[in-house]
Order: C-alpha cells, then sequence, then structure tokens
C-alpha cells in the first residue's frame, strides 16, 4: 500500500548539536508523514562505513565517515504515501549551496560536508537502512489522523 511507504531519516552530529531536532522532526509532521521509530545513538566507524558503504569509492569518504561518528545522530523511521521522493524535497539539494531556501539545507547550513541530515534515496535503500538502523524492527502503530490526512 503507498501509504505504507517508509523511508530512513538522520540528523547528523551538527544537526544535533546545533538543537535543530525539533524543528527538522516538526517539518515532517506537519506535513503529514508518521515518525515510526526514533533512537538517538553515536555510531562506531564500521557502522557509518556500512551506512554509507556505496560512496566508498568517494575521495571524502573518510572525512564523511569521521563527521558521522563525530557526536550522537538522531535515527528515524518515517511513513507516508511518497516519503522518500518527498522527503528528500523537504531536506533539500546534497550541497547546501543548491538547496533552495524552505528546504532544511536550504535553511540551515552552508558545506556539504556539514549538510545536518540524510534521507534515504529510492524505497529500495530506505528498506536497507532501515535494516541497519533497526535491526529489531519498529512499532507499526496507526496514528488517529489517518482518515484526515488521507482520503482511502
Ligand atoms: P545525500 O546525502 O544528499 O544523499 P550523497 O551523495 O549520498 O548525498 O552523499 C552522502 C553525504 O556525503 C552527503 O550528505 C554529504 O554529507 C557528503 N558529501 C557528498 N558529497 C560530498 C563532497 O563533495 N564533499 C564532502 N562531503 C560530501
Ligand atoms: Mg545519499
Amino acid at each position: 500500500m503507498a501509504n505504507s511507504e517508509v523511508t530512513f531519516i538522520m540528523i547528523k552530529p551538527d544537526g544535533v548539536q546545533r538543537g535543530l531536532i525539533g524543528d527538522i522532526i516538526c517539518r515532517f509532521e506537519k506535513k503529514g508523514f508518521f515518525l515510526k521509530a526514533m533512537k538517538m545513538v553515536q555510531v562506531e566507524r564500521s557502522f557509518a562505513e556500512k551506512h554509507y558503504s556505496d560512496l566508498s569509492t568517494k575521495s571524502f569518504f573518510g572525512s564523511l565517515v569521521e563527521y558521522i561518528v563525530s557526536g550522537p545522530v538522531v535515527a528515524m523511521v518515517w511513513q507516508g504515501k511518497g516519503v522518500v521522493a518527498t522527503g528528500r524535497k523537504i531536506i533539500g539539494a546534497t550541497n547546501p549551496a543548491a538547496s533552495e531556501p524552505g528546504t532544511i539545507r536550504g535553511d540551515y547550513c552552508i558545506e556539504v560536508s556539514r549538510n545536518i541530515i540524510h534521507g534515504s534515496d529510492a524505497v529500495e535503500s530506505a528498506q536497507k537502512e532501515i535494516a541497519l538502523w533497526f535491526p529489531d524492527g519498529i512499532i507499526d502503530w496507526r496514528s488517529a489522523n489517518h482518515s484526515w490526512i488521507y482520503e482511502n
């Protein structure tokens, strides 16, 4: 069912340190997406390398891993129709210099290597990332607001 699409969103260490957790959650929540899982965790280097394994050949891979392990992150699963693609739009372009104002990266950061938030880029990668970050599964709760957000 389209409404049950899920994505993995992570507030990176700079987003946590800069006090942006509440604002970021607010944007997804007010849109109508449902928060299905959330935890604060500081991950090991090997875990960050696994999360970003697709980028292991990039020149910035080492500094990216350093950045992700530099402090606690907030890992979340958000659910809703089109949440993967819409989540990426809410987040904005990878390089904040190219992110539109009104997007999270467009509003709150400047450098690509300090871009405060991660969002899965496809339904398949979302499934992989959720399995990595939430191996014990997630709570399948249903919001009482469901029928105020979806016709069906
Ligand atoms: P995304 O986060 O928008 O999906 P990816 O290409 O998957 O972008 O890159 C993952 C992360 O790696 C980015 O969010 C950013 O933190 C970092 N990154 C991407 N490109 C560069 C770069 O050219 N220099 C430094 N860091 C980069
Ligand atoms: Mg990516």
